[in-house]
């Protein structure tokens, strides 16, 4: 006799934690991202790697289909479609929260369609302002990452008086247009979109001004994951650190972004920053008012 499997009920965003910053995997399912591309070229080692990062204790699978590396081919939505929606599919299947990680209104409409239950749009609304649309029609969370101009113009608009300021206030410039299409406050994670139009040097410092941007009201999601300005710091004999040598520095800025209160952290290595963030919430002050618990 067949063994009859209960499907598992949909994982939904309203039970995610709440006592802790939570761990987003990064699945690109793309040849060509800039520290996972070509490991999941096709949608079964996608989605073998999705499975992988679900089971080790990720929070949300972030599925893309679109590399948003600088200078970065684009590919048809088309393409990106076929990349990302068994994927999705599957890992929806399986049980996980996943979030679909696009610049396009019509990617995004289909992923939801498919089961994704979180919109991630890296251009901060600026490809395709019908996103802003979707987002108020389906009430799905909506993360707002900062970015200038596109992934071949983003290096060169490097200019700010005070980076953290000048994001904080540019973020509040496009949420204002998310209010006028009718999302919710609520529905809005900001991101200081790290290494988009940013050099090392103002990541860092967007790192150390989180409380900037944690001002605005919303969730803050975090994604320094392998960036370059890690890379950088952890350079040897004139040699920067590849970026598969970036992940204990990852889970370092996890621990520091979890301690001053991140919602989440967008990472590839998810167990590191699982351990991270555990570390940081039995590092945290308590509430006020709690118990010691040993009374
Ligand atoms: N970074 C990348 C892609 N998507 N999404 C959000 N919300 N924040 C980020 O910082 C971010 C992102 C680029 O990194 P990858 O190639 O490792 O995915």
């Amino acid at each position: 006799m067949p063994v009859l499997r209960k499907p598992r009920p949909a994982a939904r965003f309203e039970d995610l934690p709440t006592d802790r910053t939570l761990v987003m995997g990064i699945l690109n399912v793309t040849p060509d991202s800039f520290s996972d591309g070509g490991q999941h070229a096709t949608a079964d080692t996608a989605v073998a790697a999705g499975l992988r990062m679900f089971y080790a204790g990720a929070d949300i699978i972030d599925v893309g289909g679109e590399s948003t590396r600088p200078g970065a081919a684009e590919v048809s939505a088309d393409e990106e479609q076929a990349r990302v929606l068994p994927v999705v599919q599957a890992l929806v299947k399986a049980g996980a929260l996943v979030s679909i990680d696009t610049t396009r209104a019509a990617t995004a409409a289909a992923a939801l369609e498919a089961g994704a239950a979180l919109i991630n749009d890296v251009s901060g609304l600026s490809m395709e302002p019908e996103m802003a649309e979707l987002a108020a029609r389906t009430k799905v969370p909506y993360i707002l990452t900062h970015r200038r101009g596109n992934a071949s113009t983003m290096d060169s608009l490097t200019d700010y008086g005070n980076v953290a300021d000048d994001v904080a206030a540019e973020l509040a410039g496009v949420r204002d247009k998310l209010y006028a299409a009718g999302v919710a406050p609520e529905q809005i994670i900001v991101d200081p979109g790290l290494g988009f139009s940013k050099n090392d040097g103002q990541n860092w410092e967007l790192l150390q001004n989180l409380d900037v941007l944690q001002a605005m009201g919303h969730k803050v999601l975090v994604g320094a994951s392998r960036k370059r300005f890690l890379g950088t710091l952890l350079t040897v004999a004139g040699k920067a650190a590849t970026p598969q040598e970036r992940d204990a520095a990852t889970a370092a800025v996890t621990a520091i972004s979890a301690f001053r209160g991140a919602w989440a952290v967008r990472v590839h290595d998810v167990g590191a920053s699982l351990d991270a963030v555990k570390v940081a919430a039995r590092m945290a002050p308590p509430a006020p008012g709690a118990g010691s618990g040993n009374s």
